[in-house]
């Protein structure tokens, strides 16, 4: 059963807008080979320790408004709360109070980072090693919006989900599509679940998406777990993933879906990102 939650533009920004359908995993053969991909856009996150992260790739988002989903963080551009050490982007969840220049106070901050004014793509293979936080309340994402949303906004700018997890169900994470008319449940969703109810804040995972014209194919560790076109849309909705994305990465704190924070919660936490690869396709 969808659960919906709705997301408001907030400034310049669209909060995360989430649905979620734990079902049947179908796992297919990869669609590609790694030899149609050629490598376009890629951070490897390998700057000395204790630097923030690279200006010329990423831009912070800084706020604690709730990002529309009642979010509970304050995102900050500190290096308390991003940097880079031993070869990975560190966002740092921390619990701590903090009052930012809009005079908005939070408990926790933290970050989130996007390539809206440096890179954005149409189509491509993009592709994160990550190993996410754990707990009650975390949601860490790897997500892309449409570079239109200044103009059309939200959710007729599209937005793909191409990871995001929720603390409470921690083998388990989702990928979705939002557009106009599907942002809330309509949105297709679907899920990866490790086996044997192993951990992925245990290890790093990779997750990508394939983009290409009217399909997006959604991998967790090189396993095609999804594969989406528009007649997965719901009827009389539009494919809107036909112009260029950028790229987003946060670790938000509570909000509508995952829930707060509570007693069995350790701060902080840390989302570890070893790399951000972008790929175009050479093959047809
Ligand atoms: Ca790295």
């Amino acid at each position: 059963m969808m659960t919906i939650w709705k997301t408001l533009l907030t400034g310049c920004c669209a909060g995360l807008l989430i649905s979620s359908s734990i079902g049947n995993v179908h796992v297919s053969e990869h669609a590609t080979k790694t030899s149609d991909w050629k490598l376009i856009w890629q951070d490897e996150f390998s700057g000395p320790n204790g630097s923030p992260v690279d200006k010329d790739k990423w831009t912070h988002e800084i706020g604690g408004s709730g990002w529309g989903n009642h979010e509970l963080e304050y995102y900050t551009d500190r290096t308390e709360n991003s940097y880079q050490e031993n070869g990975n982007l560190v966002i740092k969840v921390v619990n701590e109070r903090f009052t930012g220049a809009d005079n908005t106070t939070r408990e926790y901050t933290s970050a989130r980072i996007t390539t809206k004014k440096t890179f954005k793509a149409a189509y491509g293979k993009f592709e994160a090693r990550i190993k996410i936080p754990q707990g009650q309340g975390m949601w860490p994402a790897f997500w892309m919006l449409g570079d239109d949303i200044n103009t059309v906004h939200w959710p007729k700018c599209g937005e793909i989900d191409i990871m995001e997890n929720i603390g409470k169900e921690p083998s388990t994470i989702h990928g979705t599509l939002h557009g106009p008319g599907y942002s809330g449940g309509g949105g297709p969703t679907s899920s990866f679940m490790l086996a044997n109810k192993r951990l992925f804040a245990d290890d790093f995972h990779t997750f990508a998406v394939e983009w290409e014209p009217n399909v997006i194919r959604f991998y967790c560790d090189n396993v095609l777990y999804k594969t989406r076109t528009p007649a997965d849309l719901p009827t009389g909705t539009t494919w809107v993933y036909d112009h260029p994305f950028f790229l987003l990465l946060n670790v938000a704190v509570g909000g509508d879906w995952p829930g707060s924070p509570n007693e069995t919660t350790v701060f902080p936490q840390v989302m570890l990102v070893d790399y951000v690869r972008v790929y175009k396709r050479t093959t047809s």
